[in-house]
């Protein structure tokens, strides 16, 4: 009953934002990635191009001139924090400096003044949500059991390399029993075990992805409560024993999805006409093959919760839900733009089997690589006379290459390693994987990609200073350019 009541209000809802959108046209955009991905620079990046201007020619609005200003204005969500845009510029181009990390949801609203095609005054509304893929990642466990979930993640523990980080709470996980008696403290060690295998499963090392439940690596508020205390059991598909471990940890975990995973599907997620998902996949790169294959996984994850929005009843009684998804490998200024193709064409062959299998409906997916702001300068270096395609750029301050600390200073030329021409060829032309973080140490690693300062604003042809960037441009046209015709 309470779902039905639900439902209505959310139609009702649906209908408000609709008959508001006829008037003042508005798009919610979604901004998402894992921790680290680029989120808040990609919005600050774009924010500072609507307000500010830049070289864009591919956003055709901005390149022809017929963008206005954009505005920032008050958001319509008084529950969700703003997104701290004036902060994280003030980081980025006055200090030189990367945001901090944000670790939580955030909304901007900015209105953009335009004159339309044939030459009418327009304006469209654009509500930002930035937040995190983690959460993303939640949405499948909606219509799965604690059993299934449990079941799910043990078989994931148990394989290299993560088998390594789970060690410690696979072997706490053989002293227990299930249907014996519901005890707080073996729940809490269990948690917390699972909570660091977890943790040590996201470090730079291993680079994996997909790592639900996403709050045990974020809680937030919801830290110490009995909503994160659970773990998987190995446990049957049948009824826990009443008052067993088994039956406490179920309890969490559906209390997990009512607290944590509903609410955001109903508040957020439904709500978002158009998602870029960001992907950091020369972090996996780093990390090595197994990593790789692990963004893999957690990308067909994040495509499945775009069918999940749309074949629920409740994505039925929206008006037409997500009909852009872009996928954006970001960072690709690591790169010398010879490789820029590559490691789209990477993320593609990540995405491509996903994308036919999740029947996304008409919904409209492009891959893209790009670097919402453009951190290095391309070179092309002589060594044995050789001549490799590097970057240069200012390593952030503790960066280390071969025994020398970076002091965040000094420029340096940087030769990330070739990418494969065919995307294929990454996992090896002869079977044989490249070697990452992972399994070598960072001087036999085939691709090393150090954290670069942000650049100095560049001036545009008409003197404008402007933050540089790669294919950002290609990003917004896709993003939104339609809605500006
Ligand atoms: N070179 C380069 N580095 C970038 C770019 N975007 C992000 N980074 C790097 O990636 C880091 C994380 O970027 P954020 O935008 O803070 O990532 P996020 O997804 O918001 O991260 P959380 O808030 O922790 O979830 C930054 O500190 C930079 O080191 C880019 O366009 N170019
Ligand atoms: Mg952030």
């Amino acid at each position: 009953m309470f779902e039905f009541f639900e439902q209505i209000r959310l139609a009702g809802r649906a209908f408000a934002e609709f008959s508001n959108s006829l008037f003042e046209p508005t798009i919610r955009l979604g901004v998402t990635g894992l921790s680290r991905a680029g989120k808040t620079v990609f919005i600050t990046a774009l924010i500072h191009a609507l307000t500010r201007g830049g070289r864009f020619p591919i956003f055709e609005a901005l390149a022809t001139g017929r963008i206005a200003r954009g505005e920032l204005a008050p958001q319509p969500d008084d529950a969700v924090p703003r997104f701290d845009y004036e902060g994280h510029v003030e980081a980025l181009v006055n200090k030189r400096n990367w945001p901090d990390s944000t670790r939580q949801i955030s909304e901007l609203r900015i209105v953009i003044e335009y004159q339309s095609q044939n030459g009418y005054e327009r304006s469209l509304t654009l509500d930002i949500v930035d937040y995190p893929g983690e959460w993303l990642l939640d949405l499948p466990l909606l219509d799965k059991s604690y059993e299934a979930w449990s079941a799910e993640s043990l078989r994931l523990s148990h394989e290299p390399p993560r088998d390594r980080a789970a060690a410690h709470w696979h072997s706490y996980l053989a002293t227990l029993d299930p249907s014996s008696a519901a005890d707080e403290q073996a729940a809490l060690a269990a948690a917390r075990l699972f909570t660091e295998y977890l943790q040590a499963c996201r470090d730079e090392n291993y680079g994996m992805s997909l790592l639900p439940p996403g709050r045990f690596l974020m809680p937030g508020e919801l830290a110490g409560s009995p909503a994160l205390t659970f773990a998987p059991l190995e446990v049957s598909d049948e009824e826990p024993p009443p008052g067993s471990l088994w039956a406490m940890m179920r309890r969490r975990y559906d209390a997990y999805i009512d607290i944590v995973v509903r609410p955001f599907f109903r508040d957020h997620f439904a709500r978002l006409d158009r998602q870029i998902v960001l992907v950091d996949v020369m972090a996996a790169i780093n990390a090595g093959p197994e990593a790789v294959s692990d963004l893999d996984g957690a990308l067909a994850a994040v495509l499945d919760c775009f069918r999940t929005g749309r074949k629920t009843f409740w994505g039925t009684l929206f008006r037409p839900q997500i009909d852009k998804i872009l996928l954006a490998a970001t960072k690709a200024d690591h790169l010398h733009q010879s490789s820029h193709d590559r490691l789209e064409a990477i993320l593609k062959m990540l995405t491509e089997p996903a994308v036919k299998k999740a029947d996304l409906a008409g919904a409209d997916v492009d891959v893209v690589a790009l670097a919402a702001v453009r951190a290095t300068r391309e070179a092309t270096v002589e060594r044995r006379g050789e001549k490799l395609p590097c970057v240069i750029g200012t390593p952030v301050a503790g960066e280390i290459v071969g025994g020398e600390i970076f002091d965040g200073e000094t420029e340096v030329a940087l030769f990330p390693g070739d990418l494969p021409a065919d995307p294929k060829d990454l996992f090896g032309k002869d079977g044989q994987a490249f070697r990452g973080l992972t399994t070598s140490t960072p001087q036999e690693a085939d691709f090393r990609f150090l954290r670069v300062r942000p650049p100095v604003l560049e001036l545009t042809d008409k003197g404008t200073p402007a933050l540089p960037h790669i294919r950002l441009d290609r990003a917004l046209q896709f993003l939104f350019g339609d809605k500006l015709q």
